[in-house]
């Protein structure tokens, strides 16, 4: 592990820390090259480009591994397979990289490519999604949302929604729309939905996988709506899923919207970081996004940083989130007596 001047990595460990967690804004990448460090070789390894999530992280991963921010990064994409992802590890193994980031496109199969990276000493951090490896050791840490309490979040906005409303539970019709099926986004925001439909004894009319794709999600909904008559509510787990919802939705002839009771469907959806959703929210054809933060550059190279310094950064290290919404009557959110609050967008 290389020296470095330890000043700077805790003014970059403090400067991202400090950073407010907003999708909307963009973290600029926090300049290292301390003068008297060789350039750090990252191999990081994309699950792939499904979504416009996965395109500004990825941006974000770039800009902050740059030449000029003192390193070398090897990108690569693994076009939604996990094989391809297993080969690029190895042949970052191969290439002896100071370290490797892994976006896992699902949480299982993992055990053996770690062992391997461990095996030469390279740390690995896990960025996004986890992985559940039989050894926990096998990976040096972790940076992500929450995935449970998004879909907890979105949850408990619904709730004060119908109850506002004053529309009874076993009214909700709600289609759900799924992300990557074993990922862990999918599994934390599945969850978050199942749970609640238990406690609060809505109808969930229908599940599938969108594969978090706006082409799926368009799919997934023109069959929801061929099958079911009855759906007032789309859980869409991700932005590009709900743009393809909603254009079902009008091109079955239905309105998208809020006011359920006079027959529109309303869309929920998680990220805030596509245009064309937020300018939906706006628009009031999505309901609430609860915010998914892709900017894991500065994060990422902060906890290299710390690696560098010979230090050891915390294992699981989560950003904090809001939702957005455009219905003003909503303004928090409670999820095991903590209040968040809802950013209400005009
Ligand atoms: C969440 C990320 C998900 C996004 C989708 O952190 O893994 O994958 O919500 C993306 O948009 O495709």
């Amino acid at each position: 592990m290389r020296k470095t001047a330890l000043t700077a990595s805790v003014l970059l460990l403090s400067a991202i820390l400090s950073v407010g967690c907003r999708s909307s804004a963009v973290s600029e990448p926090v300049k290292t090259n301390p003068p008297d460090r060789k350039t750090v070789t990252v191999g990081f390894s994309q699950l792939g480009a499904e979504s416009d999530w996965r395109k500004s992280n990825t941006e974000s991963m770039l800009e902050a591994f740059s030449a000029e921010n003192g390193y070398t990064m090897i990108y690569k994409n693994g076009q939604q397979k996990q094989s391809n992802q297993v080969t690029a590890l190895r042949m970052f193994i191969q290439q002896e990289v100071d370290y490797i980031v892994l976006a896992p496109e699902t949480e299982t199969g993992w055990d053996f490519v770690l062992r391997e990276a461990k095996d030469a000493d390279i740390p690995v951090i896990i960025v996004d999604r986890r992985v559940d490896v039989s050894d926990e050791s096998l990976y040096c840490c972790w940076v992500g949302s929450d995935f449970e309490l998004e879909g907890r979040k979105m949850a408990s906005w619904l709730n004060q929604f119908v109850t506002k409303k004053g529309i009874s539970a076993s009214d909700v019709h709600i289609a759900h729309i799924q992300g990557t099926l074993g990922s862990t986004a999918q599994l934390g925001r599945t969850k978050g939905l199942e749970d609640a439909v238990r406690e609060f004894g809505w109808d969930l009319v229908a599940s599938e996988s969108g594969d978090f794709t706006e082409v799926r999600g368009r799919e997934v909904m023109a069959s929801f709506l061929r099958e079911h008559e009855d759906i007032n509510v789309v859980y869409c787990e991700n932005d590009n899923e709900a743009i393809g919802a909603i254009d079902a939705i009008e091109a079955a002839g239905r309105r998208v919207g809020s006011d359920i009771a006079k027959g529109e469907i309303m869309v929920v959806s998680f990220d805030g970081i596509n245009a064309q959703a937020m300018s939906y929210l706006k628009e009031g054809k999505i309901s609430c996004i609860a915010e998914c933060n892709p900017l894991h550059g500065p994060r990422v190279q902060a906890l290299i940083e710390t690696l560098e310094d010979g230090r050891t950064p915390s294992k699981y290290n989560y950003v904090s989130e809001t939702l957005f919404s455009s219905v003003p009557e909503i303004k928090s959110v409670a999820v095991d007596g903590i209040a968040y609050d809802v950013e209400i967008v005009e």
